[in-house]
């Protein structure tokens, strides 16, 4: 298998974790990156097999997928054991749910403290939207603590907790802060992020250059 990857992709993230936890080799191409160009120009590759340009994307053979979310159904598929969702229906359903939710709901200000951090040009509006961001932060995140009341977010450990442990750490990593009064939220993040496969992949976007 080869993956596209970016150093500091968090859609990437999710796959690096997923494929470390199932123990699969495969060939890392680390697309180019940095915070003044960000992805351009994208590498050849990623132009040619995802019309949205966007990393990861999974090559298996003549399989190509894009999107983070469906190459972690596709792993589950072809690598079941160990599994990265639980095995009845509506639990799995819950564990889609909440993978989507960080993908889409708590991503949205990550993305704007992404925006006013690591891509800051110094425009007006930037303070507002990081404000507004770790505001939107913290309520998302007061919903999550009535989540993860019984340890994993779906039973044992799964996509939905790499998920949303990949999105919450960012925003904690660029000027979030865990807001006072959490009552689950934390023993959750400490239990996530002492996983191997998690506390690897976390340490080394750490160690990435953002200047
Ligand atoms: N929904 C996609 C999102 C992928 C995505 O946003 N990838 C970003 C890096 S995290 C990207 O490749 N951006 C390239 C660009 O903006 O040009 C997924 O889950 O894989």
């Amino acid at each position: 298998m080869k993956l596209y990857s970016g150093p500091l992709s968090l859609f990437t993230a999710k796959v690096r974790i997923a494929l470390d936890e199932k123990g699969l080799d495969y060939e890392r191409i680390e697309v180019g990156w940095s915070p003044k160009t960000r992805y351009e120009p994208h590498h050849p590759d990623v132009i040619a097999f995802n019309p949205k340009r966007q990393v990861p994307i999974l090559v298996d053979g003549d399989v190509v997928i894009t999107d983070s979310t469906v190459i972690l159904e596709y792993l589950e598929e072809v690598v079941p054991t160990p599994p990265l969702y639980p095995s009845d229906a509506a639990s799995r359903a819950r564990c889609r749910h909440f993978e989507a939710w960080a993908d889409e709901v708590l991503f949205a200000p990550v993305w704007d403290l992404i925006e006013t951090g690591v891509y800051a040009t110094g425009s007006p509006g930037e303070a507002a939207r990081r404000e507004s961001a770790v505001s939107a932060f913290d309520d998302l995140v007061r919903s999550l603590d009535a989540q993860v009341t019984k340890g994993h977010i779906c039973g044992e450990f799964s996509v939905a907790d790499i998920g949303l442990f990949v999105m919450l750490t960012a925003a904690l990593t660029m000027g979030a802060s865990l807001p006072s009064g959490l009552v689950h939220l934390p023993a959750w993040i400490d239990k996530v992020g002492s996983r191997e496969s998690v506390r690897r992949d976390l340490e080394a976007m750490l160690a990435v250059p953002r200047v």
